[in-house]
């Protein structure tokens, strides 16, 4: 972990339908609940362009009581960490009910907030990092080099990962515009690298580049602020998503 405090914003992709193989295991949590997978992003603009969300098949995540009726899905770091930033009911207090390997929840359908395509999948990825964020990533092809490679990959070689190629295949939506690589930032990036894999050692060149080109010279194409830059539209769509109850700040 870094010295300078990263400030992300914890979305909240709401559970609409289990897969087969996390249903026993989420059994113990009380009927009517929600359960959401909390993704950690920097780019909260950008999720009008959700098309699926990822986890890791080699985490086991916890299902966290947060308050009456509400349960997150995310790392048990996590789950400390937002023990101390008020974000769950009780200073410090951890309540932890079920432990679920990120394999086990793989085609899990999920309300995605702001996304075009509402309803997407719970996906994996093998580069998402224990130490980061929640452990959940939400997945933004049109603007994220690493989740476009990402979903690729998982069309490539859906029966190697076990899903439905169609759940990596929802439709990539331009969201925004930059001068120099178009409306698909992510897509025009990883074609021009030649980057042909989620592991390519050109990734975090292409994610530095389309996160800078992006914020200073991208415009919405999409959504409420449609028309405003990336820099002023970002606290904006943040703000716009906090006060529907559909995400919140979280730094670590
Ligand atoms: B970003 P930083 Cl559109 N492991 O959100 C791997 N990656 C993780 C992670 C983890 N545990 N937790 C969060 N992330 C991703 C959107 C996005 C992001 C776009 C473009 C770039 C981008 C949609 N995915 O990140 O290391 C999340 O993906 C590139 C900077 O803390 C999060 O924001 O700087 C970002 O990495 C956090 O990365």
């Amino acid at each position: 972990e870094g010295i300078n405090p990263q400030e992300y914003t914890g979305i909240k992709l709401k559970v609409i339908e289990w897969a087969d193989a996390a249903k026993e295991q989420v059994k113990s949590i009380p009927e009517g609940s929600n359960v959401y997978f909390v993704a950690a992003t920097l780019r909260p603009e950008t999720m009008y362009g959700q098309t699926c969300c990822f986890v890791s098949k080699v985490i086991t995540y916890g299902i966290f009581k947060i308050r009456e009726g509400e349960y997150f899905f995310i790392s048990d770091r996590a789950a400390r960490n937002m023990a101390y930033q008020g974000i769950s009911s009780g200073w410090g207090n951890v309540d932890r009910v079920a432990q679920v390997s990120g394999a086990d929840v793989i085609g899990t359908v999920v309300n995605a907030p702001l996304s075009a395509h509402g309803n997407v999948r719970i996906l994996p990825m093998e580069t998402v990092k224990a130490t980061k964020g929640t452990g959940v990533v939400t997945s933004v092809p049109s603007d994220s080099p690493d989740d476009y490679a990402t979903v690729k990959d998982l069309a490539k070689k859906a029966d190697y990962y076990g899903i439905k190629k169609e759940w990596a295949e929802l439709e990539i939506i331009p969201i925004i515009n930059t001068p120099k690589y178009g409306n698909l930032v992510a897509e025009t990036l990883v074609t021009q690298m030649k980057i042909n894999s989620p592991k390519d050692a050109k990734l975090p060149d292409a994610k530095e580049e389309a996160y800078k080109e992006g914020f200073y010279h991208g415009k919405m194409i999409y959504g409420e602020f449609k028309g405003l830059p990336v820099s002023e539209a970002k606290d904006k769509v943040k703000e716009s998503l906090i006060k529907s109850g559909d995400a919140f700040n979280y730094a670590e």
